[in-house]
């Protein structure tokens, strides 16, 4: 089947009531045979097209399209919610604020009644209703719209849904009042895994504030839930700490290829840390160890085995670094440092790093990161760490992040995995060879690389010790965010639906036909896009 074929359900179609279930992909594939095709692009005004296969990302556990019925959102469409639930409010407030261009009005938000008021939009905390905290239901009908889950994250992933049932059109910003119709739809949701990341690299090149509201907006439209920073390397240091303050005076002023660098102040950090937690995303700090440590070591000679202070490093080489291991005053160092993130960090996780060492035995390597797990945890956190730690004794709490292509030393039993084989999910890496961005170590990493595995596979341990996938971006090519979004888009979609969707539930085709349909909303949002050959793009 072609993904470009599409058609719009004629008007006089529009009364014939058909339910079409569509409960995962075998079933949708043989619904997408027998009926028309309808991811037409719907015009401002509203159609009256109905998508009979919305082209949702990601893929929800059951999707119920009602053809012929739809809910028009107007002015005058009130969003209510559970009383006594703040976070529903915000979630609300997004909702106006999405649709506010679209009607050129902001609606009403106010607390629910006992029964929903006919033609709202309501969203509702309903803790017995879904078995899983991230998981939702939504229902469309003509006379409004329901969204349920136990916690406020499930509603924030039901209204993420909602926004892809939208028409396109309502992502362009300046008002342009018009009817926003919304098929009616029976959604039931909930993720394959718990962790859904995507990793930035603020060291190598920085990305101020801005970027990462940016960054974060867009990974929240696809349901991700980690931003884990790579806040240290060789060439920045990316947070104030205040008991070593050379830190980001000497070590964040620069970065690849000796632009002016930058680094987070605790304010700009702890507003960073509520935009992601405000999108139901947890940040992941890391400070890298033992190597990736040049910014560091620049900033303070007595830090280093001789005294001497290394030149600041513009280059994108690995392993040279090395912190003086043998040095009581590193570990008072890494104590203070710790401390300080962990309190500004309201999240359980801290990852130390602990990837690419080169100038350390293994025995040396061993004892560092059984300290090191240490201290993260005298300071109440989880230990995070790339997989090279398998080969020091792992704290029970401690989690590993598969980086390597080779996954064939599986970790202790019990302990947890973050999935980022950097051969699948890798977001640094090229497109293919015409595209300039982008490094090629692990391969080439188009947008069907990072779609097409299941993460189970990928090390041998049962799958309840993976707790999910996490794309990363290092940034020793990206420089500004038009770059990261060149990076992410159309790839990070596609490691989204990974974590998200149950295995049965993903395959490419049906995938790729979902991703072209994304095209006008991306254009409309502003992002710069990698428009992949692969896609059949509808633009
Ligand atoms: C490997 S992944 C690294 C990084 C580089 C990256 C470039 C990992 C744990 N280490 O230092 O930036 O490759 O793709």
């Amino acid at each position: 089947m072609r993904s470009t074929e599409s058609a719009t359900l004629p008007a006089s179609r529009l009364r014939l009531r058909r339910t079409t279930v569509l409960a995962g992909v075998m079933l949708a594939a043989l619904a997408l045979a027998a009926a028309p095709r309808a991811q037409a692009p719907q015009t401002p005004g509203g159609s009256g097209a109905v998508p009979l296969r919305p082209a949702l990302i990601p893929w929800p556990s059951s999707v119920a399209m009602t053809a012929g019925e739809r809910f028009a959102i107007t002015k005058d469409t009130a969003i209510e919610v559970t009383p006594g639930q703040p976070d529903l409010r915000r979630v609300a407030a997004m909702i106006a604020d999405l649709l506010r261009p679209a009607l050129d009005a902001t609606l009403a938000i106010r607390d629910a009644g006992a029964t929903p008021a006919p033609g709202s939009i309501r969203l509702d905390i309903a803790p017995g209703r879904q078995a899983t905290d991230e998981g939702y239901e939504l229902a469309v009908a003509a006379d409004g719209i329901r969204i349920t889950a136990k916690t406020p994250a499930g509603v924030f992933y039901g209204a993420q849904t909602l926004r892809q049932l939208l028409p396109w059109s309502v992502e362009l910003r300046g008002p342009r009042p018009f009817a926003v119709f919304v098929p009616a739809a029976r959604i039931t949701d909930t993720p394959r895994f718990g962790w859904r990341g995507a990793m930035l690299d603020v060291a190598r090149h920085f990305f101020g504030p801005a970027d990462l509201k940016r960054y974060i907006d867009l990974i929240a439209l696809y349901k991700m839930n980690r931003l884990h920073l790579h806040l240290t390397d060789d060439q920045g240091w990316r947070i104030q700490i205040r008991s070593w303050p050379k830190l980001t005076s000497i070590g964040g002023r620069t970065q690849v290829k000796g632009g002016p660098g930058g680094f987070y102040t605790k304010k700009d950090y702890a507003d960073i840390v509520a935009y992601a937690r405000d999108r139901f995303i947890t940040v992941v700090p890391e400070i890298e160890m033992p190597s990736h440590c040049n910014a560091a070591l620049a900033s303070y000679p007595q830090l280093n085995c001789d005294g001497k202070a290394p030149a600041l490093y513009t280059g994108i080489d690995v392993g040279f670094s090395n912190f003086c291991f043998d040095k009581p005053l590193t570990y008072k160092f890494l104590d203070d440092v710790i401390r300080e993130l962990a309190a500004m960090t309201p999240g359980p996780w801290l990852h130390i790093g602990g990837d690419e060492v080169k100038k350390m035995t293994p025995e040396q390597y061993a004892a560092f990161m059984e300290r090191a797990q240490d201290i993260v945890i005298k300071h109440g956190k989880v230990p995070v760490g790339w997989d090279e730690m398998i080969h020091a004794t792992l704290r029970p709490s401690t989690v590993v992040q598969y980086w390597r292509p080779d996954a064939s030393l599986a970790p202790p039993a019990g302990t947890k995995l973050i999935l980022s084989p950097a051969n699948r999910v890798y977001l640094d890496m090229k497109y293919n060879a015409s595209t300039v961005l982008g490094l090629d170590w692990a391969g080439k990493v188009d947008v069907e690389v990072p779609y097409a595995w299941d993460p189970a596979t990928h090390v041998n341990v049962d799958e309840s010790q993976i707790l999910g996938v996490e794309a990363p971006i290092w940034s020793e090519t990206p420089a500004n965010i038009r770059d990261i979004e060149f990076l992410l888009f159309p790839r990070m979609p596609a490691v989204a639906e990974a974590a998200w969707t149950a295995q049965s539930a993903r395959a490419w085709d049906d995938f790729r036909s979902r991703l072209g349909a994304q095209a006008p909303r991306w254009s409309a949002l502003g992002i710069n896009a990698f428009w992949s050959p692969k896609i059949d793009w509808q633009r």
